[in-house]
């Protein structure tokens, strides 16, 4: 007798899949659809699309998916920032700072003994019971605001039609009247260094590694290796970063170098113009003996570590979308996806933004504003755009770095030499005096148009660097002057004082460090 139980299961989905895919199909062509939106990636901008999609009584739909790094590490709802971005990062950067805060404490006056130790364990604990926090209040919004959830990896079988994937390889169809494309980016290994694959950790993995990472290998020098390796070093543990051209490539140059060179005076290692070129297991003590060649020479060297990192770039996560179905267009070198000022891809209802996008800035709050402003555009009636110019945005090296506007190489680039004035300083905060912090790097640069004053880009190095950019980014978007800049009034005693305070031209040739009060 024919029963359902007889039948194997995965034929019984198939079938439903198939019969699931004619409904769909006709429905989508009558211009019925499951959903108003359907939202593929649920991190930074596709939660905020989503959500403000919602907020307009749409019938919203995101999807999530992570699929386990390369050496097995997964993850909640959230994306990249929650789980392995700017969150941990920016938590154990703040571990890092107290280490550095305990070991001048004694100048404070703070009696606290000799033996002060570190446990990494415990700070993995606790970064990621946070990060799981965040997980949750994530899940929670979406069902108060009635987005449906599903954990599921989403391709495109048309323009219109999505089939989600489970973790138990289950199929399902659903059809969206307009689809947003938020998958982010994923790290990248290197191709041909044999044993990268098999032996070397990424930032998915090092936020949330069971054991001491020990003495690590940090390869690249942009800003996520910086960044990790800073506070790396800060907990510990020795640290070395190859560098294979430029440090924090895309920043202005003469501060990428200052960065790197604070970095090296706390204790930061730095193997120049090199490329790893092989990895492998020690048999006899079970470490990374890495090898590497020297770009200037030719030279291979070697040494053992503990751990290798590779943060040596990002490549966007299309992997499972099956573009080709509904003919959306990326890059052919960045393999990013390529939309025009309404993040509107080379398909009518099709959109994409954050990391995923081509030739846009790879930041959590761009991504945000994005998707809001496009659930806005799509259900609100509303026209205004994003503006990427202008982002301000900090990296969280020991000595924070934040900027906004124009690098100088860019501004030089672009207007002439002769037609900027650049403003600068090198300033002692306050509590480095006391406590004897080396301040050789804080510095502080204004870039400025010759011809109407107006400034082009704030570039400062020093203690809490992001919290200072906030507030004159606002004012550089609302076409701060340098003459306004440097006729307000400073906060006292404060380091972003010394921004209004700047007066020593770059081409005077003036001794540019700040004395006095
Ligand atoms: P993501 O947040 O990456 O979200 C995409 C989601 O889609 C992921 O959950 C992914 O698993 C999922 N997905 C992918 N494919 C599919 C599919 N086919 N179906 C379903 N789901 C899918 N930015 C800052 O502003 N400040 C910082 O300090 C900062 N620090 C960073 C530190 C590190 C180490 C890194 C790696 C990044 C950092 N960033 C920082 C960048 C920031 O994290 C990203 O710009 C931001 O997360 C991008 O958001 P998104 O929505 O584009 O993508
Ligand atoms: P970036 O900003 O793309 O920088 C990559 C870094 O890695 C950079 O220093 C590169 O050196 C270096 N790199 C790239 N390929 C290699 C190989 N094969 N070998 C050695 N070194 C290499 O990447 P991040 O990971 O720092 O950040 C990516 C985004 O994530 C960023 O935009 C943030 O918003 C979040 P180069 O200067 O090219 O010589």
């Amino acid at each position: 007798m024919f029963s359902l139980q007889n039948v194997q299961r995965p034929t019984v989905y198939a079938c439903l899949f198939t019969l699931q895919k004619c409904l769909r199909s006709i429905c989508s062509k009558r211009g019925q659809f499951d959903y108003d939106l359907i939202v593929i990636g649920g991190g930074s901008g596709g939660l905020s699309c989503a959500k403000e999609g919602a907020a307009y009584g749409k019938k919203v739909a995101v999807l999530d998916y992570v699929s386990p790094s390369i050496q097995g590490t997964k993850w909640g709802l959230g994306g990249t920032c929650v789980n392995v971005g700017c969150i941990p990062k920016k938590l154990m950067h703040q571990a890092a700072q107290l280490g550095e805060s305990i070991q001048i404490s004694d100048k404070y006056g703070w009696n606290i003994g000799d033996n002060v130790t570190h446990s990494w364990e415990t700070l993995v604990q606790n970064v990621q019971n946070h990060v799981k926090s965040l997980n949750w209040g994530h899940r929670v919004q979406l069902h108060e605001k009635q987005v449906k959830y599903f954990n599921a990896k989403g391709s495109f079988q048309d323009k219109h039609t999505i089939k989600l994937t489970d973790n138990k390889e289950k199929e399902t169809l659903i059809t969206g009247e307009n689809i947003v494309i938020a998958v982010g980016g994923r790290p990248r290994y290197p191709e041909n260094i044999s044993g990268a694959m098999d032996y070397a950790i990424s930032s998915d993995d090092i936020f949330s590694l069971s054991k001491p990472p020990g003495k690590t290998l940090v390869v690249g020098a942009s800003y996520v290796a910086l960044e990790c390796a800073g506070f790396l070093t800060g907990l510990g543990f020795d640290t070395t970063v190859m560098v294979r051209s430029v440090y924090l490539r895309g920043f202005d140059k003469q501060m990428g170098n200052l960065v790197a060179e604070n970095m090296r005076e706390n204790g930061t290692r730095f193997i120049s113009s090199s490329v790893p070129t092989l990895i492998e297991k020690r048999l006899d003590n079970g470490l990374l003996r890495v090898e590497w060649k020297s770009l200037e020479n030719g030279n291979v060297n070697e040494d053992n570590f503990e751990t290798v990192f590779f943060a040596i770039g990002r490549e966007p996560e299309i992997r499972y979308l099956q573009l080709k179905n509904a003919g959306v267009e990326v890059d052919i070198q960045s393999k990013k996806i390529i939309v025009d000022e309404f993040e509107r891809t080379c398909v009518d209802n099709i959109y994409a933004l954050g990391d995923v996008i081509h030739n846009r800035p790879e930041l959590t709050p761009v991504a945000i504003m994005a998707g809001k402003l496009l659930a806005k555009r799509l259900f609100d009636g509303s026209n205004k755009l994003m503006d990427y110019n202008k982002i301000p945005t900090t990296v969280f090296t020991p000595l924070e770095y934040s900027t906004v506007g124009l690098s100088e190489d860019d501004a030089v680039e672009k207007y002439g030499e002769d037609k900027i004035e650049i403003f600068h300083a090198f300033y002692k905060p306050l509590e480095y005096t006391v406590g004897e912090i080396n301040a050789n790097q804080c510095y502080i640069k204004v870039i400025c148009c010759s011809k109407n004053g107006k400034i082009l880009g704030i570039h400062f190095l020093g203690p809490h660097a992001g919290e200072v950019m906030q507030g004159f980014a606002v004012a550089l978007s609302c076409g701060l002057t340098y003459d306004q800049l440097c006729s307000s009034v400073g906060i006292h005693p404060t380091s972003a004082e010394e921004i209004v305070k700047l007066n020593i031209t770059k081409r005077s040739g003036k001794d540019p460090h700040v004395t006095g009060c």
